[in-house]
């Protein structure tokens, strides 16, 4: 088997043995949200480093770069919970895009809001964009009960939307070109077949097609469903990835020099477990007919 990391090796030269294999960083960090600009792929996380290993209580997020997917910089903490004037605790999954030029944070904290800074850097910088939760449950109708793992998605014709949702309540709410308000209801990501979504909801397109990953549970496979319209409804695909070796999974997939990748999480590294979670990554392909074989996971 060829690793993703071998054969990036391949291509970019030699690699650090300690950098040349998943996990793909040594911190615990979880949730990957996958950012491509600047000719370098960003993940940001969840600090599984930060937390007390008893829950997911860290109160900082995480951001990493690298050009060439071997090589890793640990860039520090972007944000934290205390940024956010109206927040308390739990710096859960965060989603992150670019705008012309400025780089937008969705963040969710206290298990029940999403907050969305901003900065025109993608590392540092970042600061409250509203002064208010953009998702908060019980101020907006049709959140669900746990407002949590925001993925934002851009369309081709500049038109934005955030998904969200834990607690198997899918949800998608349009977002202005501003990437700080919503525009209309929060509506209900239908999913018609295959395995009902627990959490983790992502979003990408490939040839016009609007790809929706997701977790199914604790532990939960990775699955998908399609549709021509990005607020669905969507037709069931099948798995991605199977059930990591901890009780959450966390998907980001992404393009990047031509190829297609999707980050997630599983139990890595020495003192690791359910709260103290690890970064991997492996390629993902795709059958002529727009299908997504299922991923194998590496290590090496
Ligand atoms: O990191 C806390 C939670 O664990 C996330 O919100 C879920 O997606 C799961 O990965």
């Amino acid at each position: 088997t060829t690793t993703l990391a071998t054969t990036v090796a391949l291509v970019a030269g030699p690699a650090t043995p300690a950098q040349a294999a998943n996990p793909l960083i040594q911190r615990f960090a979880a949730d990957p949200s996958i950012l491509v600009a600047n000719g370098r792929m960003y993940i940001y996380a969840t600090d599984d480093q930060g937390n007390s290993g008893t829950y997911w209580d860290s109160s900082a997020w995480r951001v990493f770069s690298s050009s060439n997917l071997v090589d890793w910089t640990d860039h520090g903490a972007p944000f934290s919970v205390s940024g956010f004037s109206w927040a308390t605790q739990y710096a859960w999954a965060p989603s992150a895009v670019q705008r012309n030029g400025t780089y937008y944070l969705y963040l969710p904290t206290d298990r029940t809001k999403i907050g969305v800074a901003r900065s025109s850097s993608p590392t540092s910088g970042f600061s409250d964009a509203r002064g208010n939760p953009l998702i908060e449950r019980g101020r907006d109708a049709n959140t669900g009960d746990e407002p949590i793992d925001p993925a934002a998605f851009v369309d081709d014709n500049g038109q934005a939307y955030l998904y969200f949702g834990g607690a198997r309540a899918p949800k998608v709410v349009r977002l202005n070109s501003d990437m700080t308000s919503t525009s209309g209801a929060v509506q209900n990501v239908v999913i018609n077949g295959g395995s009902a979504y627990a959490e983790a909801g992502h979003m990408h397109k490939r040839n016009g097609l609007y790809y929706y990953s997701y977790s199914t549970g604790w532990p939960g496979q990775i699955a998908y469903a399609t549709s021509s319209n990005p607020l669905g409804p969507f037709t069931y695909r099948g798995v991605i990835l199977d059930s990591v070796n901890i009780n959450t999974n966390h998907q980001s997939i992404a393009e990047y020099n031509g190829r297609w990748y999707i980050a997630y999480q599983r139990n890595a590294r020495p003192g690791g477990g359910n709260y103290r979670r690890s970064l991997a990554m492996e390629y993902l392909n795709y059958n002529s007919d727009g299908t997504i074989q299922r991923v194998a996971q590496t290590s090496n």
